[in-house]
């Protein structure tokens, strides 16, 4: 047996450690990643991923951790993976809310991991599916993905999972941030936040106003709800529970969850294509075949369209 197919057995066993080695294999780009992908195949395909994005202090961590009790109260096993994008470093900043997680540390039926995801070609699009099958692979029945970091990267991680919580919280400013980011936009469950606090009546009820100018007529349609919490106590977390259960059954039953994992497949598939051409031009060959065509393009005997269709046309024949 190769070291990958005994990882990957391990892993289903519930070895927490072989799920660490390949993730890890996964996050370094390493030379057995193809063996990895291909040596998970089989055993993908039964988790529910659930991503939580929103402004940093808005309580996400403190919400997966809650979810993440409320879960294992079901029996389910979870995971939790927290994406960085902003640093190339594993561990670094997410330190503070591994230590909040450590709740959980001696619970086997969790598996908590942070992942940096800079650097990468290709980014977030192209490691952390992988990762996701990683744990998939090893009977997660839950994903939760908790985003670090701000902006489009959010946005990236929000279309790795089958269902995306916004959360806000009162008095951040977040509405018209969130707006900004397009990020009302890929919400399927909003969650306002520290509810104990004045104003999340008000934040709530800002946001039901920015939705109804959005709205679509369309019954197909899924209307996201919005839930208010205080997730450092617990209080609405079975209502999100319930809300995330009621947009799976949305999900499943419209088709959409084939939709939205074609289209992420689609993009994984992308990247992936997109890297490899890039690596190519980078290599000793492309470097070369690139060169002169920039010699040719400054000596006016090509135009540059051409120039790409020889470049493509050569890095196809290898
Ligand atoms: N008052 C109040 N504080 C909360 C609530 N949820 C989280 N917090 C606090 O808000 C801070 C940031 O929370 P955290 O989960 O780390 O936010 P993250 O950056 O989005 O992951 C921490 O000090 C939490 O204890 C809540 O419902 N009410
Ligand atoms: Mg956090």
């Amino acid at each position: 047996m190769t070291v990958v197919a005994d990882l990957v057995e391990r892993a289903r066993s519930g070895d927490a450690r072989a799920v660490g080695r390949l993730i890890s294999l996964v996050e370094n780009a390493s030379p057995s990643l193809r063996e990895v992908a291909s040596a998970l195949m089989p055993y993908v395909g039964h988790a529910r991923v659930v991503g939580l994005t929103g402004s940093p202090g808005v309580g996400k961590s403190t919400t997966t951790s809650a979810l993440v009790r409320a879960y294992r109260q079901q029996g389910q096993r979870v995971a939790v993976l927290a994406v960085d994008p902003s640093s190339p470093f594993s561990g670094g900043a997410l330190l503070g809310d591994r230590v909040r997680m450590q709740d959980h540390a001696t619970d086997n039926g969790v598996y908590i991991r942070s992942m940096a995801s800079r650097g990468h070609l290709g980014g977030l699009s192209w490691a952390t599916p992988q990762a996701l099958r990683v744990l998939d692979a090893a009977g997660c029945d839950v994903i939760l993905v908790e985003t670090v970091g701000v902006g489009q990267a959010e946005v990236e991680i929000a279309s790795l999972a089958d269902t995306t919580i916004v959360l806000l919280a009162p008095g951040m400013g977040d509405g018209i941030q969130a707006a900004k980011a397009g990020i009302l936009e890929v919400a399927d469950v909003f969650v306002v936040n520290k509810a104990d606090r004045e104003g999340a009546d008000q934040t709530a009820r800002d946001l039901r106003h920015m939705l109804s100018l959005g709205e679509r007529r369309d019954p197909d349609t899924w209307q996201p709800p919005i839930v208010k919490t205080v997730a450092s106590k617990g209080e609405g977390i079975d209502e999100v529970i319930a809300a995330l259960a009621k947009h799976r059954e949305w999900l499943v039953a419209s088709g959409r969850l084939d939709a939205r994992r074609r289209v992420r497949a689609a993009d994984e598939i992308e990247a992936i294509a997109v890297a490899t051409l890039r690596e190519r031009m980078g290599d000793v060959r492309g470097g070369t075949m690139l060169d002169q065509l920039a010699g040719r393009l400054v000596a006016s005997e090509v135009d540059p369209y051409t120039a790409a269709d020889e470049l493509i046309a050569s890095l196809r024949h290898d």
